[in-house]
């Protein structure tokens, strides 16, 4: 019976992603649902995103959070379009959270939307959103035995963002490790080591993205003709 229910959930959920993708992919937008647990660095992340491609890419933000608007404040201030979802009390952002938040943005006045997914390594990798790329980030803080605690967001995410490296040889992390782990999982998601503190490793990020996003452009122009 349980089962049945967890079942349904999911499948309606799917259904709605679909349609979602399908919207982003008519309108040539590529949506990055980000994901990480709550202090990793993902809306400081969005930030300096929008720092580095200011003026390359047209960006729209949606914000996902229990609740609050502090991210959403934050990232307005960058003067993108930015919708704000509380979950109240949900532990991720669903299909349906998002084809809202949708009726909220303008897509055919942009490139790219970042999704900053609540706070979670668990759930959110658990309910696609519609998204055209996923992408993750650990933070050095967290450990790099994360992986082998949380391996489905590791292993489903094309994209892995390292962050806080300014506090690499304060603990123990090891890089190499979290490499061989990540890349044993996962053998083609593009790892970055970076620092939003410092802007250490930044630029490399923000090239590979834009670059994912004029690919995603260019598929649009081409199945047009
Ligand atoms: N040392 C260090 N702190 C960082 C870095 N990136 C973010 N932070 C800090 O980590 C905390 C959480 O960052 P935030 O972007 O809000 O994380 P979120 O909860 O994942 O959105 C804030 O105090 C940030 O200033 C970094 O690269 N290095
Ligand atoms: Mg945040």
């Amino acid at each position: 019976m349980d089962i049945e229910v967890l079942e349904g959930v999911f499948d309606a959920n799917e259904k709605i992603a679909r349609e979602n993708e399908e919207l982003f992919r008519s309108r040539g937008v590529l949506a990055v649902n980000l994901m990480a647990s709550p202090g990793a660095g993902k809306t400081s992340l969005v930030i300096r995103t929008l720092e580095l491609l200011r003026g390359k890419l047209r960006i729209g933000v949606i914000e996902g959070d229990i609740a609050s608007s502090v991210d959403a404040e934050k990232v307005k201030s960058q003067g993108v379009p930015v919708v704000q979802i509380n979950t109240g009390g949900v532990c991720h952002l669903d299909a349906a959270m998002i084809r809202q938040a949708l009726d909220h943005l303008d897509l055919a006045a942009l490139d790219l939307v970042i999704i900053e997914n609540v706070g979670n390594l668990v759930c959110p990798a658990e309910f696609k959103l519609g998204e055209g790329l996923r992408a993750m980030i650990l933070s050095v803080p967290e450990g790099h035995d994360k992986p082998l605690k949380y391996p489905l967001m590791f292993s489903d995410s094309q994209v892995l963002v390292v962050n806080k490296t300014d506090l690499l040889g304060m603990g123990d992390f090891d890089m190499d490790e979290l490499r061989s782990t990540v890349l044993r999982m996962n053998p083609r998601v593009a790892i970055f080591e970076v620092s939003c503190r410092t802007g250490e490793g930044l630029q490399d990020w923000a090239d590979w993205l834009e670059e994912r996003a004029r690919e995603n452009l260019k598929g649009v122009d081409e199945g047009s003709t």
